[in-house]
């Protein structure tokens, strides 16, 4: 089966970042060939860096990775399966290749993630070209078992099981990265997220706290807020750390996406954001938080009540209003005094909450597999 994937960087990594995990499991986990088009290959090289920004056609841990540049060159074949992601619209030309086919490809959009009760009634939905004789089916990922799931790898959770059971290969890994082990009693976090006053109030609490707080941060938007919100100089670089009261900072490289993943399994809480990271700290079975994308109208604090609605259902009462509380606060702005320490005050029942929540969102299959079996039925 040859795919087709088309993505356009709209903004930050994770366009990109869901593209390129999707592209590997097809291949990897189901046999595909998969030519993926990227418009934009620097944003691509800061999640995936063996790739090659001067190559306009590379293969690239299976996957044959093109630069979408416009026009799209003569050699761009139609997949049996042609995937635009986020609704990038695909260039006309190639409309009319995929409508000359013999046989007709399969039209997919991979839409942005969303626990929202409506994508139950949108997925799987066809949708009529106005002039062409094609028709392009809407893919929604979501959490539950009539939507089109979840990106994970086959693997992932015994992958992730090992390395938190394996204490000499997490001692290295700090090691390598020049954090000392956790002082009694201390608890490593990592955070990356977008710019925000919450991650400001957030630090400065911490560092004021009672417990001694490891703080891990990839290079991101967030950071020159933290390191404002502390007095620190602002133009520091990954590999340098600081202290401040009970908090300890250490500035990490952006790494690739496998590399992220031993961060976000390595710590006692992550702060992610997105639609990749978000997901990939709930693999990791630790309690986390969503700094969620901003969108217009206050649209994402839907999104986040409609996740966190889900989220926290089967979780304690008082467990559930502290994780609420945080959540929308960080994303409203308004972090209170109370909003961290009340979760603190119930982190075991989180932990417990978090452990089991991977295993319950995926009973249904992940995303790639899902969508394997949505295109046989439909290429028959
Ligand atoms: O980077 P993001 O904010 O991306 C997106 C897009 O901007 C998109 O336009 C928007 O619609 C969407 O958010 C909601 O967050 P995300 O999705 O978490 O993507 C980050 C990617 O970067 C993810 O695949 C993980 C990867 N990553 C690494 O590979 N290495 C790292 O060191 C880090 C910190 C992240």
């Amino acid at each position: 089966m040859h795919c087709s994937l088309f993505c356009r960087v709209i903004d930050n990594y994770g366009d990109i970042g869901v593209c390129w995990r999707l592209a590997r499991q097809l291949v990897h986990e189901h046999g595909w060939h998969v030519t993926l088009w990227v418009d934009d290959l620097a944003s691509f090289a800061r999640i995936a860096p063996a790739l090659d920004m001067a190559l306009a056609c590379q293969l690239l841990d299976g996957i044959e990775v093109r630069h979408w540049a416009d026009p799209l060159p003569a050699d761009a074949a139609v997949g049996d399966i042609v995937i635009e992601a986020f609704a990038c619209e695909l260039p006309h030309s190639y409309q009319q290749a995929m409508a000359a086919q013999a046989r007709r490809p399969l039209w997919l959009n991979l839409e942005y993630l969303s626990a929202e009760d409506w994508v139950e009634g949108c997925h799987g939905l066809p949708s009529p070209h106005p002039r062409l004789p094609l028709q392009k089916y809407f893919f929604f990922p979501g959490f539950t078992p009539r939507t089109g799931g979840l990106l994970c790898e086959q693997a992932l959770l015994a992958e992730r099981d090992a390395w938190q059971a394996d204490t000499a290969a997490q001692h290295a890994y700090w090691q390598a990265r020049g954090v000392p082990p956790c002082p009694p009693g201390g608890v490593r976090y990592s955070l990356f997220a977008y710019d925000s006053p919450a991650a400001a109030q957030w630090v400065q609490q911490l560092a004021a706290g009672s417990q001694p707080v490891q703080l891990l941060l990839p290079m991101s938007k967030v950071v020159p807020d933290v390191l404002q919100a502390l007095g620190l100089p602002a133009d520091a670089a990954a590999g340098q750390h600081y202290a401040c009261g009970q908090l300890a900072l250490y500035l990490l490289p952006m790494t690739d996406q496998a590399g992220y993943d031993r961060l976000l399994w390595s710590c006692d809480f992550n702060m992610v954001r997105g639609e990749d990271s978000f997901l990939r700290a709930q693999w990791a079975g630790r309690p986390f938080a969503w700094h969620i994308y901003r969108q217009d109208d206050d649209a994402h604090i839907d999104k986040l009540q409609a996740f966190l609605q889900h989220y926290c259902h089967t979780m304690p009462p008082a467990l559930a209003t502290a994780v609420q509380g945080f959540m929308l606060a960080w994303n409203r702005n308004r972090l209170t005094a109370d909003s961290w320490p009340a979760l603190l005050q119930h982190w075991p029942q989180w932990q417990l909450h978090a452990r089991a929540w991977p295993d319950k969102i995926l009973a249904g299959g992940s995303l790639a597999a899902r969508l394997v079996q949505f295109s046989q039925i439909r290429l028959q």
